[in-house]
């Protein structure tokens, strides 16, 4: 356990600050975590020094970050595996790897077990806040001697990330509108396009008609992308030539599926990053237009994360939320390298519902985000139901 006296962070910092006489490319790495532990070290003064102690221990056992990102546990979702568990899909997390190691080399209740606790959910982005809030609660009820073994303690932290989690695990209802019109958000890459595919056959198989609408004209590939997807699903795809604008698409396609009397209009948009404020604007226009038709439209903003974005998945969802008056989330990858923290994080930060979390490439790696499998999944497999 890393006591914290006075001035011990800032000890440890100046430690790692002692960077002569090293060859270049050790140099190189230990700046760049020296660096870190600056950071970390100045977050210490304004939050609270065990965090930053926490941090700071963190990156000693990290060292420099990976070059290369490892293969991703989405590699082995094939067609003979649809029905995978949660806990399978998220084994690879740096989460649920965690947990089981820090459950095992601590099997007695003591504060080692609550410290590397608190480092392990810091460092797997569930972020200083919740952590704060999970820990401090845990450490209380450990001092009020309420847990009698580390399998009780265990037991309260499954039931912790449970409320943490229930109150964004709302499914989304189609209902209320015909066609029910979601727009599909998000920064480069997150997995909107496939995530359309996906929630395209899920709907199909509930029964549904439905149409998709190329919105994401910026990119010469993604019309075909979305064709695919929508020969895959048989269902309509509406678009035109790349270049053309996103809302006039997407306008035509609301014209086409209540002439056809569709059920479920999913409309792609391309790839922005929060920041540029420009394309965050053609959001609102798209939201605009399709009013001019249908006031209530659109009826879902489901913003797409990529689970493995970290924290900076806050301020992506903090300005998506903002120009796009995002209504629910879908976080993607959780199969692969994610920490998986990040979904705990976003709880605690925003409150927006979680509707479906993807668990990989295959057109059927959709899940409803179900907070207990999600939190059992994540868990050592001895506490499951025990709370
Ligand atoms: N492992 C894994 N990969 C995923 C998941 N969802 C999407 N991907 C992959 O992520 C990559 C990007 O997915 P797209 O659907 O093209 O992402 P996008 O947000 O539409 O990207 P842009 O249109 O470029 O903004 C593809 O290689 C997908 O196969 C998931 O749940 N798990
Ligand atoms: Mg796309």
């Amino acid at each position: 356990m890393m006591r914290t006296r006075p001035g011990g962070a800032a000890r440890a910092v100046a430690g790692r600050m002692r960077l002569t006489r090293a060859p270049g490319p050790e140099r190189v790495a230990r700046y760049a975590r020296a660096q870190q532990a600056l950071y970390f070290a100045v977050l210490a003064c304004m939050h609270s020094r065990r965090i930053a102690a926490c941090m700071i221990k963190l990156f000693r056992k990290q060292g420099p970050a990976p070059v290369a990102a490892a293969a991703t546990a989405a590699d082995e979702v094939t067609e003979a595996s649809p029905a995978r568990s949660w806990r399978e899909r998220l084994a690879g997390s740096a989460l649920a790897r965690g947990l089981a190691g820090v459950f095992s080399r601590h099997p007695r209740l003591d504060d080692d077990l609550l410290d590397e606790l608190e480092t392990l959910l810091l460092g797997a982005d569930v972020g200083i806040a919740a952590t704060t809030t999970l820990i401090e609660g845990l450490r209380k009820r450990m001092r009020e001697r309420e847990f009698a073994d580390a399998d009780a303690l265990l037991s309260a932290l499954r039931a912790a990330l449970l409320a943490l989690l229930q109150p964004i695990a709302q499914p989304l209802v189609i209902a209320g509108a015909r066609p029910f019109v979601v727009l599909m958000v998000g920064v480069n890459g997150a997995g909107k396009t496939t995530t359309i595919g996906k929630l395209a056959q899920r709907y199909r198989h509930e029964g549904r008609s439905v149409m998709l609408a190329a919105g994401d004209t910026f990119r010469a590939a993604a019309v075909e992308q979305l064709k695919t997807w929508g020969e895959r699903n048989q269902v309509p795809v509406i678009a035109q030539a790349q270049g053309s604008d996103s809302a006039s698409v997407i306008f035509d396609a609301l014209q086409a599926a209540i002439a056809r009397d569709t059920e479920v209009l999913i409309a792609d948009t391309a790839g922005r990053l929060h920041t540029q404020g420009g394309l965050m604007d053609e959001l609102a226009k798209i939201r605009r237009v399709l009013g001019k038709r249908d006031g209530n439209a659109p009826h879902e903003v489901l913003m797409v994360i990529d689970g493995t974005t970290g924290q900076n998945a806050i301020s992506q969802v903090r300005q998506f939320r903002d120009s796009a008056a995002v209504t629910g989330l879908v976080v993607t990858k959780l199969d692969g390298s994610a920490k998986g923290g990040v979904v705990f994080a976003l709880a605690s930060e925003f409150g927006l519902p979680i509707r479906y979390v993807g668990l990989g490439e295959h057109l059927r790696d959709l899940g409803v985000f179900d907070a207990a499998a999600f939190v059992d999944g994540l868990l050592p497999p001895r506490l499951q139901g025990t709370a």
